[in-house]
């Protein structure tokens, strides 16, 4: 039986409570299997392990009967339950109830009326026209579910990096473990950290490519094996991804991770540069190229160092090989030092149980002293977001001392006073500037407007830009990865604002989010603005996303001198607008 990590497990979570909401489920008990999936992805330890140990109810969310489930899941691949909602609901109905603009019970609808149980049922509607003549369908959600298939397909076959790394640090990890492993390295889409990946490549060195071969094929995590050669084998894993593994040489190592890290376009660009320089780079290695333009000597390749140097370049991070100047600044010596985990001294965006969260301010505290941080600030939801118990005032006064306490107590990381406003429709936040100035800092997010045109986005965030209580955008553009589309916002006209205000930008680092994204942080970088990294953790264990908020900033060629994130506590006060 092929063993299911945490992500095969939170999936199949997911798809049970996606096909209870279908199927009409009361809401507590769908709910409960997504919010168990969603501490499952953030629980830093193999669920196989805890339950070896008889300890799985130490993860939140998970009672003793979700753990008899996981235990059923771990033997036999599914749970009893699982497959009995799948004899009600066909499984491809809840990519269907996924699409912007469907919903559950559109889903259901479509599937009992027109027989829909696939997207591509729901594409032969879409063309038919006979979704328009269905009960309570307007012209316009046919519209909205169109555009909605769309990103769909934009997005299909892809999944968030946070479902992707782990697998491949852990496949990564087993795989160093052999004696005839040299070095083992992912490449590809996930060495650059990209928000989305496709497949999972893994570069080994070895001199015995056929134990190597052998020993992947039998990985824990492989559920099938698509296609094994002598020196690459593709396989499919129990969380979905596919992973293709190559072995090279330990002297052709550098060339080969370089090849298969890419970009595409970067490596296109940097075999100009070679060209210019009658040399020639390949996956094997850098070669001066002979009168004649034949391949000559083999000059090196056995590191990535090696392959860069011999171009007379820096090393560019994977992060930035997207050809978009990282060439000419290497070549020039002239990359910035980017923003690394061990800069982080803080996170700016977390909530507590005082809102929706479920971690208490003292966990979250808890969390931040594990992560080697010298600060936490704390961002509930403000008074006009009432759906999730935005505070009063009278709730802040209580919140306050609770953190006068603490920070009080004993000399863990400080806690800071926040909180994430709500900027309505006309700019304006949701207290006035006496309360506004008793924070250590306000977070002002968009929770609103997603129908709106792009000039009133815009002048609503400009105006929440000039309260000189606001000191960082939340989440800016608003996007969910492949759920949500950003924002229609003017991002020129809001960087320019920020950099005329001294307003932080912030990137949220929950993976499905990663707003601002790394274009937008180029420019934002060109005009002067600061970031600032917040995980909008909603459970103490989501301040592990850091690292996801860090690559994002390294992608968009953040520095520590540029991230409020990076600086001690005297230098984050200074850079708020309140002390200015
Ligand atoms: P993905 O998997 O869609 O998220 O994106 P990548 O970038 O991981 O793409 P993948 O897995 O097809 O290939 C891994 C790397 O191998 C890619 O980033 C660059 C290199 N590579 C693959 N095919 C080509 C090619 O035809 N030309 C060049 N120059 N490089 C290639
Ligand atoms: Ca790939
Ligand atoms: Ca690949
Ligand atoms: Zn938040």
């Amino acid at each position: 039986m092929p063993e299911l990590d945490n992500v095969a497990i939170a999936r199949q979570l997911e798809l049970m409570g996606d096909l209870l909401e279908i199927a009409g489920a009361d809401k507590f008990r769908f709910l409960s299997y997504r919010k168990a999936a969603n501490s499952i992805r953030a629980w830093p330890e193999q669920l196989s392990a805890l339950a070896d140990d008889g300890r799985l109810t130490e993860v939140p969310g998970i009672g003793k009967k979700l753990a008899a489930s996981i235990e059923e899941m771990l033997h036999r691949g599914t749970f009893a339950e699982l497959e009995e909602a799948k004899k009600a609901i066909p499984p491809g109905l809840v990519e269907v109830m996924d699409i912007p603009g469907v919903g559950p019970k559109r889903a259901k609808q479509f599937y009992d009326k027109l027989g829909v149980d696939s997207v591509g049922a729901l594409n032969k509607m879409l063309d038919s026209g006979k979704l328009e003549k269905l009960g309570g369908m307007g012209a316009k959600s046919v519209e909205n579910i169109r555009k909605g298939h769309a990103a769909y397909l934009a997005h299909h076959g892809r999944m968030l990096l946070m479902d992707a790394l782990p697998l491949a640090d852990r496949m990564v990890e087993k795989l160093e473990a052999l004696p005839s492993v040299v070095r083992a390295v992912p490449a590809g889409s996930l060495r650059r950290m990209q928000e989305t990946i496709g497949d999972i490549d893994i570069i080994v060195a070895s001199d015995e490519p056929e134990v190597v071969m052998a020993a992947v094929r039998d990985l824990p995590v492989v559920a099938e094996v698509i296609a094994s050669g002598a020196t690459k084998t593709s396989v499919l894993t129990t969380s979905g991804p596919q992973v293709d593994v190559r072995v090279v040489r330990p002297d052709e190592f550098g060339a080969a991770l370089q090849y298969f890290t890419g970009s595409k376009e970067h490596n296109v660009h940097l075999r100009e540069i070679a060209k210019k320089r009658a040399l020639k780079v390949n996956e094997y290695g850098v070669f001066r190229v002979g009168e004649d333009g034949s391949e000559g000597q083999r000059l090196g390749g056995a590191s990535e160092d090696e392959v860069y140097r011999l171009l007379g370049m820096e090393v560019p991070p994977p992060e930035i090989r997207h050809d978009t100047g990282e060439i000419d600044a290497a070549e020039a010596h002239e990359l910035p030092r980017l923003l690394e985990s061990g800069d982080i001294r803080g996170d700016f965006h977390v909530h507590s149980s005082s809102t929706d969260s479920h971690s208490t301010i003292e966990e979250n505290r808890a969390m931040a002293s594990e992560l080697g941080y010298e600060y936490v600030v704390v961002t509930d939801h403000a008074y006009d977001l009432r759906m999730v118990g935005g505070l009063s005032v009278e709730q802040l006064e209580e919140q306050w001392a609770h953190v006068d306490r603490l920070n009080a107590e004993d000399s863990g990381p400080v806690v800071l006073k926040g909180i994430e406003l709500n900027i309505g429709a006309d700019g304006g936040v949701d207290y006035g500037p006496d309360v506004l100035a008793r924070f250590d800092l306000c977070v002002a997010s968009l929770h609103s407007g997603w129908n709106e045109p792009a000039e009133v986005v815009t002048q609503r965030l400009l105006r929440a830009m000039e309260n000189p209580f606001v000191d960082i955008i939340g989440h800016p553009t608003g996007r969910v990865i492949g759920r949500r589309d950003p924002l229609s916002l003017d991002m020129d006209a809001v960087l320019a604002k920020a950099a005329e205000t001294g307003t932080i930008m912030e990137v949220n680092a929950y993976p499905d989010r990663l707003d601002l994204c790394d274009t937008h942080l180029r420019l934002a970088r060109r005009l002067g603005v600061r970031i600032a990294i917040g995980t909008d953790a909603h459970r103490a264990e989501h301040m592990r996303y850091m690292r996801y908020g860090v690559a994002t900033c390294r992608r968009g060629w953040i520095s520590a001198e540029e991230c409020l994130n990076a600086q001690p506590l005297d230098v984050v006060r200074s850079w708020l607008r309140r002390s200015r």
